[in-house]
């Protein structure tokens, strides 16, 4: 008896009725419906779908770059801008306070960037180029040889260059320590002579593997070595300007493709290669 007095109330709500049956009924059918709607709302809301960008199309150079920072080599003539202009993190910004724009070319043993970057001050705040380096004015050149996509805040799977006004080149390395790669970026700037604002910054890269082992030199007799680049080879890659003019943390991260936010947070790049553009190196005319 002391069992079914504790259990009265439930056993009566499990009394069907005429009414519940037409209730239990009514939901049936109208249950597929919303499950149905629920789902192509969920599809077409999936915040983890990346973009997926067109391939940006480099040309091979005829000759080496001349990396001096002045951009009247004959093959830059015939390599396309492109844009440097979605916001990841700050508030928007006129042209004099950044605006950029890339080419790329290709030889067999170089990737070569040329970057021109219009900033009005021009900030190297740390010297270390370990400390802080996303904090100082510097070029993000975001590249996975393999076009693997995936994490790689602390692997080689893909690099994220930082490359300062100093021309030094850091990014994590796999014992989670900042670390320079001056090895891997043969990098000069220049103002531009007749109109000084602008600053272009040309860059020699060659480009490492996944299995890179960054406890050696980049080109010691037991390092792999950089691969060898040839026509339709597709590789991830990514550009970005850290904008500093005088705060304490950068004002501005502006990059050339646009990046999904997770919880808010549009700076995934450093740490997942999925949000990567492509390209796609041109076969070489004969
Ligand atoms: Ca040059
Ligand atoms: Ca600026
Ligand atoms: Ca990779
Ligand atoms: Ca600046």
């Amino acid at each position: 008896m002391e069992w079914f007095n504790k259990h009265v109330s439930f056993i009566t709500r499990l009394t069907f009725t005429q009414k519940h049956i037409t209730q239990a009924a009514i939901s049936l059918l109208v249950l597929p419906a919303f499950f149905s709607s629920y789902s192509v709302q969920a599809t077409t809301e999936d915040r983890f779908t990346e973009y997926v960008h067109q391939p940006i199309m480099v040309n091979y150079a005829n000759e080496k770059i001349n990396i001096d920072g002045v951009p009247n080599d004959a093959d830059w003539q015939h390599a396309n801008w492109h844009p440097i202009d979605n916001m990841i993190i700050g508030a928007a910004i006129d042209k004099n306070d950044f605006s950029g724009r890339y080419k790329l070319l290709w030889r067999e043993d170089t990737l070569y960037l040329l970057t021109e970057v219009i900033d009005d001050v021009l900030f190297d705040q740390t010297a270390d180029p370990t400390v802080l380096y996303w904090d100082d004015d510097t070029v993000e050149v975001f590249l996975d040889e393999d076009a693997s996509g995936g994490e790689h805040q602390f692997s080689h799977n893909a690099f994220a260059y930082h490359v300062a006004l100093d021309r030094q080149v850091a990014d994590f390395s796999t014992q989670k320590q900042a670390m320079t790669f001056n090895e891997h970026i043969t990098t000069v700037w220049s103002r531009d002579e007749a109109n000084p604002q602008k600053v272009y910054w040309e860059m020699a890269i060659k480009v490492f593997p996944d299995n890179y082992n960054d406890s050696l030199t980049a080109f010691d007799d037991h390092q792999v070595s950089p691969v060898t680049l040839s026509g339709n080879k597709k590789l991830g890659f990514m550009l970005a300007y850290c904008d500093n003019d005088g705060s304490k943390t950068r004002e501005n991260f502006i990059g050339s493709h646009p990046i999904k936010a997770v919880n808010g947070d549009m700076n995934r790049g450093y740490k997942d290669a999925n949000v990567f553009g492509h390209i796609i190196l041109t076969n070489k005319q004969n």
